[in-house]
């Protein structure tokens, strides 16, 4: 409780008495007017704040955080350019399903409304709303339990996302008596109430899945996010269903586990007769659940919280709307009476396509070619996080991100953070961060070099804060490739290109961690597993061959074609 000697407080003591009884541990944000006093009363209180070097990054680390604890990640930005620096990131948390607020302070309203120039006035919550899943403003004090509360539920119930919540520099500042303030505190009680499906939905899906002769399992990261850990494993091992993994849901399922069909996902979609769907969504990943990737007669059960994504994509056979831990308790119990029938052929089939791709894959990682490529540097990687399988992987860039994901296995649930849906460059370090801080354990980032790029001052906050985080910057001098020609004839690099030969190792000098330079599969072994022992801040700068790498990594399909090349 916070009053002055007269008993009186005020809307910014109120917000954070209100955010420290929610539960609020950690703000992610970077200050200024009129938001500088919340941040350090917040701290008075013993909540901790992050601060950062740009609000995307703060945003990143809350949304992640979202993901990781279950809870609203919070990111605290200042009006009009710092709210919108942190946008992109409430935008991302939407279109992820991480439950995230961003709170910000706004400019003088009558100012704003007429359109007379305030400092840093911006009509900010409506210009949030479409980019966010709700978006309030506090006006009053006495509103501000109504506020946060209202928050929270849109935050974390159904499908999760990011809220905006704008607190007025007026409201901050506006008093109200200290027992009439605390008495409108209060906390919402069941933000995520449980989802149970009915009985018909699971005795529809349980129809069609008996009748498989080729089931396949996709997880995605909405499974991760429910943790329905145990559920989901006890659903695919007891059933015997081969499964793929989306990628921020590898460990839900250890990667090397036999009924793991990632390393044959392109023969299991071409050929899977009907698909369960738990938590994954039918988008550009899956491309839409039809087209020549798919097998034309597939049927689709779908497991969602969200009703609005049924059918979306394609017609779906069996939806079974619910939290998924519920929905698949109650698929478990139904399974009892009645088992799947066994698909023997199905799995062996599977197991020939993994061993065939296992011995190409074995031969890429033994490539001994220096400088390095792709799969001689990641099988160093490799061979060190094998020794290390319970701490954070995160993971940023095209070609980096794709061989990274189909070269390190993951083993725990929750522990491989990337690019998700939109494919975003920038959430590397945001996400390092919130990850060290919410986690309490090491994180290392595989960052392409015009990834890092996008977050990389916040080494800074980084070493300021003292974090386990090991970044390993995948140098091949550009975006894609480092050898690309400028077709004009001004002298400029390509498009592509960045610097040639740059040392991103001396960047994390300049605030006191720890730097290599690595050119050899031995040097980025050994540097790696010193970041990782030390606990302290380290960039490896790992120099890749410039040439290697393919435009836009895996879906260079999606660029538009050109007729003039
Ligand atoms: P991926 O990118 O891993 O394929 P997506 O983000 O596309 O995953 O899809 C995640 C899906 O999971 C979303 O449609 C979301 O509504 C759903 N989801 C989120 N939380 C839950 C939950 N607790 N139970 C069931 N489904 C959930
Ligand atoms: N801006 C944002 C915010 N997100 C994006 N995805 C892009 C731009 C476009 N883009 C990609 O899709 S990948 C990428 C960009 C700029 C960088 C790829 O280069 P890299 O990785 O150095 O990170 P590789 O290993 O060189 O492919
Ligand atoms: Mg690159």
């Amino acid at each position: 409780m916070t009053t002055d000697e007269k008993n009186i407080t005020d809307g910014m003591h109120l917000m954070v008495d209100a955010l420290k009884m929610n539960g609020v541990e950690t703000i992610y944000g970077v200050v200024g007017i009129p938001v500088t006093d919340l941040a350090r009363h917040a701290q008075s209180v013993g909540i901790r704040y992050i601060g950062f070097r740009h609000e995307q990054s703060a945003g990143n680390a809350a949304a992640i955080s979202g993901f990781l604890t279950k809870k609203p990640g919070i990111c605290l930005t200042v009006s009009a350019p710092g709210f919108l620096n942190g946008l992109t990131a409430l935008a991302c948390a939407t279109i992820n399903g991480f439950p995230m607020i961003q709170i910000s302070g706004s400019s003088d309203r009558n100012i704003i409304d007429l359109q007379q120039g305030d400092y840093e006035g911006l009509d900010q919550m409506n210009i949030a709303k479409p980019f966010a899943k709700a978006a309030y403003r506090i006006n009053r004090p006495e509103d501000i339990a109504t506020g946060v509360a209202r928050a929270i539920r849109a935050a974390l119930s159904g499908r999760p996302g990011g809220v905006y919540l704008d607190l007025t520099t007026a409201m901050l500042s506006t008093t109200i008596e200290a027992d009439i303030a605390q008495k409108t505190l209060f906390t919402p009680i069941d933000p995520a109430p449980q989802q149970t499906p009915s009985q018909k939905a699971v005795e529809r899906a349980i129809a069609l899945l008996s009748q498989a002769k080729k089931p396949l399992a996709i997880i995605g990261k909405g499974a991760a996010y429910s943790r329905a850990d145990e559920e989901v494993k006890n659903f695919i091992v007891n059933n015997n269903i081969p499964y793929l993994p989306m990628s921020m849901a590898k460990g839900l399922l250890p990667d090397d586990h036999a009924l793991c069909a990632a390393s044959a996902r392109g023969f299991v979609l071409a050929n899977a007769d009907t698909v369960i769907l738990l938590g994954a969504r039918l988008n550009w990943l899956l491309e839409h659940g039809k087209g020549k990737k798919w097998n034309p007669d597939v049927k689709f059960i779908q497991f969602d919280i969200d009703a609005t994504e049924i059918d979306s994509n394609r017609p779906i056979a069996a939806p079974v709307v619910g939290d998924l831990s519920s929905s698949l308790a109650l698929m478990l119990e139904e399974l009892k009476k009645k088992p799947l029938p066994q698909c023997a052929e199905w799995l062996a089939a599977i197991k020939k396509t993994k061993d065939a791709n296992a011995a190409k894959m074995a031969e890429k990682l033994s490539s001994t070619a220096l400088p390095m490529n792709y799969f001689s540097a990641l099988k160093a990687v490799s061979d060190v996080l094998e020794k290390y399988k319970d701490i954070y992987l995160v993971n940023e860039g095209a070609n980096t991100l794709d061989n990274t994901r189909n070269v390190i296995n993951m083993y725990h649930p929750r522990l491989r953070l990337d690019c998700g849906t939109w494919g975003v460059m920038g959430i590397g370090m945001g996400y390092s961060i919130a990850a060290a801080v919410t986690g309490k354990r090491p994180v290392v980032a595989i960052e392409g070099d015009s990834a890092f790029g996008f977050s990389g001052m916040e080494i800074e906050t980084i070493c300021r804060y003292k974090l386990p985080v090991t970044i390993v910057v995948f140098n091949n001098n550009g975006i894609y490739r480092g050898t690309d020609k400028n077709l004009g004839c001004d002298g400029d690099p390509s498009p592509t290109t960045l610097t040639i030969g740059a040392r991103y190792d001396k960047m994390i000098e300049a605030f006191g961690g720890t730097a290599f330079n690595a050119g050899t599969p031995e040097e980025l072994h050994n540097a790696l597993s010193k970041g990782i022992e030390s606990g302290k801040p380290t960039l490896i700068n790992c120099v890749i061959d410039p040439a290697v790498g393919v435009e836009s990594g895996h879906i260079g399909n999606l660029n538009p074609k050109s007729c003039v090349k």
